[in-house]
Protein backbone atom coordinates (compact mmCIF):
# COMPACT_ATOMS: atom_id res chain seq x y z
CA UNK A 1 0.00 0.00 0.00
CA UNK A 2 1.16 3.53 -0.91
CA UNK A 3 0.92 5.45 2.27
CA UNK A 4 1.73 8.64 0.31
CA UNK A 5 -1.07 7.98 -2.08
CA UNK A 6 -3.92 11.01 -1.38
CA UNK A 7 -7.00 9.93 -3.24
CA UNK A 8 -8.18 14.01 -3.48
CA UNK A 9 -5.61 14.34 -6.02
CA UNK A 10 -5.59 12.68 -9.66
CA UNK A 11 -3.28 10.04 -10.30
CA UNK A 12 -0.73 9.95 -13.38
CA UNK A 13 -3.10 8.17 -16.23
CA UNK A 14 0.05 6.35 -17.53
CA UNK A 15 2.37 4.02 -16.12
CA UNK A 16 6.17 4.99 -15.78
CA UNK A 17 9.07 2.96 -14.71
CA UNK A 18 8.81 2.42 -10.69
CA UNK A 19 12.44 3.58 -9.76
CA UNK A 20 14.10 6.38 -7.96
CA UNK A 21 14.76 7.65 -10.38
CA UNK A 22 11.17 8.52 -11.57
CA UNK A 23 8.59 10.24 -10.06
CA UNK A 24 5.50 12.38 -10.00
CA UNK A 25 3.49 14.98 -8.22
CA UNK A 26 0.22 16.95 -8.78
CA UNK A 27 0.70 20.99 -9.12
CA UNK A 28 -2.80 22.30 -8.30
CA UNK A 29 -2.21 25.67 -9.66
CA UNK A 30 -1.05 24.25 -12.98
CA UNK A 31 -3.65 21.28 -13.00
CA UNK A 32 -0.51 19.30 -14.62
CA UNK A 33 1.85 16.30 -13.08
CA UNK A 34 5.40 17.53 -13.08
CA UNK A 35 7.77 14.32 -13.80
CA UNK A 36 10.69 12.95 -13.45
CA UNK A 37 12.54 10.83 -15.59
CA UNK A 38 15.80 9.55 -15.31
CA UNK A 39 17.69 12.22 -17.18
CA UNK A 40 14.95 14.67 -17.83
CA UNK A 41 11.59 16.06 -16.86
CA UNK A 42 8.31 16.28 -17.96
CA UNK A 43 5.09 18.72 -17.37
CA UNK A 44 1.71 17.12 -18.50
CA UNK A 45 -1.53 18.77 -18.42
CA UNK A 46 -4.11 16.30 -19.98
CA UNK A 47 -6.86 19.34 -20.66
CA UNK A 48 -4.77 22.35 -21.12
CA UNK A 49 -7.13 23.87 -23.51
CA UNK A 50 -11.09 23.42 -23.14
CA UNK A 51 -12.69 21.84 -25.60
CA UNK A 52 -14.05 25.11 -27.19
CA UNK A 53 -11.15 26.76 -27.75
CA UNK A 54 -9.75 23.40 -28.70
CA UNK A 55 -12.31 23.10 -31.08
CA UNK A 56 -11.74 26.76 -32.77
CA UNK A 57 -7.65 25.70 -32.75
CA UNK A 58 -8.90 22.45 -35.15
CA UNK A 59 -10.97 24.70 -37.22
CA UNK A 60 -8.64 27.66 -37.63
CA UNK A 61 -5.47 25.67 -38.48
CA UNK A 62 -8.02 24.06 -41.64
CA UNK A 63 -9.94 27.28 -42.66
CA UNK A 64 -9.15 27.83 -46.00
CA UNK A 65 -10.60 29.91 -49.05
CA UNK A 66 -12.29 27.71 -51.46
CA UNK A 67 -15.16 29.38 -53.93
CA UNK A 68 -15.04 32.12 -52.16
CA UNK A 69 -16.00 30.97 -48.97
CA UNK A 70 -14.21 29.71 -45.50
CA UNK A 71 -14.64 25.82 -44.94
CA UNK A 72 -13.02 23.49 -42.38
CA UNK A 73 -13.02 19.88 -41.70
CA UNK A 74 -10.77 19.01 -44.85
CA UNK A 75 -10.43 15.38 -45.94
CA UNK A 76 -6.88 14.04 -46.21
CA UNK A 77 -5.01 16.07 -48.91
CA UNK A 78 -2.40 14.72 -50.92
CA UNK A 79 -0.06 17.20 -52.37
CA UNK A 80 -1.50 18.28 -55.63
CA UNK A 81 -4.57 19.43 -53.59
CA UNK A 82 -2.44 20.82 -50.88
CA UNK A 83 -1.29 23.58 -53.81
CA UNK A 84 -4.29 24.33 -54.48
CA UNK A 85 -6.24 25.48 -50.90
CA UNK A 86 -5.58 28.59 -49.96
CA UNK A 87 -5.58 28.38 -46.38
CA UNK A 88 -6.20 31.44 -44.04
CA UNK A 89 -4.30 31.22 -41.25
CA UNK A 90 -1.18 28.32 -41.81
CA UNK A 91 0.26 27.59 -44.85
CA UNK A 92 0.48 24.10 -44.63
CA UNK A 93 3.77 22.33 -46.88
CA UNK A 94 5.06 19.34 -47.67
CA UNK A 95 8.28 18.81 -46.94
CA UNK A 96 10.89 16.16 -48.50
CA UNK A 97 13.45 14.28 -46.80
CA UNK A 98 16.67 12.50 -48.50
CA UNK A 99 16.61 8.91 -47.74
CA UNK A 100 19.11 6.36 -49.65
CA UNK A 101 19.67 9.11 -52.73
CA UNK A 102 15.60 9.29 -52.67
CA UNK A 103 13.56 12.42 -52.13
CA UNK A 104 10.79 11.18 -49.48
CA UNK A 105 7.93 13.04 -48.49
CA UNK A 106 7.36 13.46 -44.84
CA UNK A 107 4.35 11.52 -43.70
CA UNK A 108 2.44 14.78 -41.93
CA UNK A 109 2.02 18.10 -43.04
CA UNK A 110 4.08 21.20 -41.49
CA UNK A 111 4.63 24.82 -41.00
CA UNK A 112 7.06 26.93 -39.12
CA UNK A 113 6.28 30.43 -37.41
CA UNK A 114 8.42 32.93 -35.00
CA UNK A 115 10.38 35.81 -34.59
CA UNK A 116 11.50 37.12 -37.77
CA UNK A 117 15.09 35.63 -38.56
CA UNK A 118 14.80 32.38 -36.29
CA UNK A 119 15.52 29.90 -38.40
CA UNK A 120 15.18 26.38 -37.58
CA UNK A 121 16.78 23.22 -40.01
CA UNK A 122 15.77 19.32 -38.94
CA UNK A 123 16.70 16.16 -41.51
CA UNK A 124 18.26 18.54 -44.59
CA UNK A 125 14.97 20.56 -43.74
CA UNK A 126 15.66 24.32 -43.51
CA UNK A 127 12.48 26.38 -42.39
CA UNK A 128 12.12 29.96 -42.63
CA UNK A 129 9.62 31.78 -40.26
CA UNK A 130 6.39 33.11 -41.47
CA UNK A 131 5.50 35.78 -38.83
CA UNK A 132 2.96 35.08 -35.68
CA UNK A 133 -0.77 35.53 -36.03
CA UNK A 134 -3.72 35.87 -33.82
CA UNK A 135 -4.23 32.33 -33.17
CA UNK A 136 -0.98 31.05 -32.67
CA UNK A 137 0.24 34.05 -30.69
CA UNK A 138 -2.97 33.34 -28.51
CA UNK A 139 -1.77 29.93 -27.71
CA UNK A 140 1.89 30.61 -27.55
CA UNK A 141 0.64 33.65 -24.89
CA UNK A 142 -1.39 31.18 -22.88
CA UNK A 143 1.26 28.51 -22.32
CA UNK A 144 3.62 31.06 -21.25
CA UNK A 145 1.42 32.61 -18.78
CA UNK A 146 0.66 29.18 -17.67
CA UNK A 147 4.13 27.67 -17.13
CA UNK A 148 6.48 30.90 -16.93
CA UNK A 149 8.62 29.87 -20.19
CA UNK A 150 8.82 31.47 -23.37
CA UNK A 151 9.62 30.91 -26.48
CA UNK A 152 10.06 32.37 -30.18
CA UNK A 153 9.17 29.78 -32.30
CA UNK A 154 6.80 26.93 -33.65
CA UNK A 155 6.57 23.85 -35.51
CA UNK A 156 2.90 22.87 -36.64
CA UNK A 157 2.52 19.25 -37.66
CA UNK A 158 -0.59 18.17 -38.99
CA UNK A 159 -1.36 14.32 -39.05
CA UNK A 160 -4.19 13.83 -41.56
CA UNK A 161 -4.92 10.25 -40.22
CA UNK A 162 -3.28 7.32 -38.66
CA UNK A 163 -1.01 6.43 -41.25
CA UNK A 164 0.59 10.04 -40.52
CA UNK A 165 3.38 9.78 -37.89
CA UNK A 166 6.80 10.67 -36.95
CA UNK A 167 10.01 8.81 -36.53
CA UNK A 168 12.64 8.42 -33.90
CA UNK A 169 14.10 11.28 -33.09
CA UNK A 170 15.56 13.90 -30.11
CA UNK A 171 15.06 17.59 -30.64
CA UNK A 172 18.68 17.92 -30.74
CA UNK A 173 19.86 20.44 -33.21
CA UNK A 174 22.25 23.20 -31.60
CA UNK A 175 19.79 25.94 -32.47
CA UNK A 176 18.07 24.90 -29.65
CA UNK A 177 20.11 25.44 -26.79
CA UNK A 178 21.94 22.96 -24.45
CA UNK A 179 18.87 21.48 -22.29
CA UNK A 180 15.92 22.98 -24.25
CA UNK A 181 12.30 23.51 -23.25
CA UNK A 182 10.04 22.32 -25.83
CA UNK A 183 6.36 22.84 -25.18
CA UNK A 184 3.67 20.62 -27.28
CA UNK A 185 -0.06 21.32 -27.89
CA UNK A 186 -1.99 18.82 -29.40
CA UNK A 187 -5.89 19.47 -31.43
CA UNK A 188 -8.13 16.73 -32.64
CA UNK A 189 -7.67 12.79 -32.52
CA UNK A 190 -5.84 11.52 -29.65
CA UNK A 191 -2.15 9.77 -30.35
CA UNK A 192 0.26 7.88 -28.87
CA UNK A 193 3.64 9.80 -27.75
CA UNK A 194 6.11 7.25 -27.16
CA UNK A 195 9.67 8.06 -25.01
CA UNK A 196 12.12 5.60 -25.52
CA UNK A 197 16.02 5.61 -23.98
CA UNK A 198 18.74 5.88 -26.35
CA UNK A 199 20.57 3.90 -24.30
CA UNK A 200 18.06 0.85 -23.28
CA UNK A 201 15.21 1.01 -26.14
CA UNK A 202 13.27 -1.64 -24.03
CA UNK A 203 12.36 1.63 -21.42
CA UNK A 204 9.66 3.36 -22.77
CA UNK A 205 6.90 5.42 -21.96
CA UNK A 206 3.70 6.17 -23.85
CA UNK A 207 1.86 9.33 -23.21
CA UNK A 208 -1.66 9.59 -25.06
CA UNK A 209 -2.05 13.21 -26.29
CA UNK A 210 -5.40 14.42 -26.19
CA UNK A 211 -7.37 17.08 -27.69
CA UNK A 212 -6.73 19.84 -25.58
CA UNK A 213 -3.27 18.22 -23.92
CA UNK A 214 -0.01 20.15 -23.09
CA UNK A 215 3.39 18.14 -22.73
CA UNK A 216 6.31 20.55 -21.56
CA UNK A 217 9.42 18.53 -22.30
CA UNK A 218 12.80 20.22 -20.53
CA UNK A 219 15.87 19.24 -18.61
CA UNK A 220 18.20 16.78 -20.17
CA UNK A 221 15.39 14.43 -22.08
CA UNK A 222 16.76 15.47 -25.05
CA UNK A 223 19.88 13.89 -24.51
CA UNK A 224 18.96 10.38 -23.30
CA UNK A 225 15.64 10.29 -24.57
CA UNK A 226 14.23 9.70 -28.16
CA UNK A 227 10.47 10.45 -28.85
CA UNK A 228 8.39 9.32 -31.84
CA UNK A 229 4.27 9.32 -32.62
CA UNK A 230 3.98 6.23 -33.94
CA UNK A 231 1.17 5.22 -36.71
CA UNK A 232 -1.90 4.18 -35.73
CA UNK A 233 -4.83 2.21 -37.91
CA UNK A 234 -7.97 3.18 -36.24
CA UNK A 235 -7.05 6.60 -36.31
CA UNK A 236 -9.48 8.11 -38.89
CA UNK A 237 -9.15 11.68 -38.69
CA UNK A 238 -6.76 15.11 -38.01
CA UNK A 239 -4.46 15.76 -35.29
CA UNK A 240 -2.49 19.04 -34.85
CA UNK A 241 0.73 19.10 -32.94
CA UNK A 242 2.35 22.71 -32.29
CA UNK A 243 5.85 22.34 -30.32
CA UNK A 244 6.84 26.04 -29.05
CA UNK A 245 10.51 26.15 -28.89
CA UNK A 246 13.12 28.85 -28.34
CA UNK A 247 15.47 29.42 -31.03
CA UNK A 248 18.99 30.69 -29.72
O1 LIG B 1 3.48 15.31 -32.70
C1 LIG B 1 4.07 15.18 -31.66
O2 LIG B 1 3.51 14.97 -30.58
C2 LIG B 1 5.59 15.23 -31.64
C3 LIG B 1 6.18 16.28 -32.50
C4 LIG B 1 7.67 16.20 -32.52
O3 LIG B 1 8.25 15.26 -32.06
C5 LIG B 1 8.45 17.27 -33.11
O4 LIG B 1 7.87 18.21 -33.69
O5 LIG B 1 9.69 17.18 -33.02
Amino acid sequence: MDLFFNPQEPHLPFPITDSIDYSWRWDKRLQAFFITLANGQLIFAESFFNEKISQRCVEYFQEHECLGSSDTGLPYLNMTELERIDFTHIKWQQDHIQMYGKRIPLPRLTSWYGDSGKRYSYSGISLHPRPWNKGLRYIKDTIEQATGFSFNSVLLNWYRSGDDHMSWHADDEAELGRNPVIASVNFGETRDFVLRRMDDPTQKITIPLRHGSLLVMAGELQHYWQHSVPKRKKVQGSRFNLTFRTII
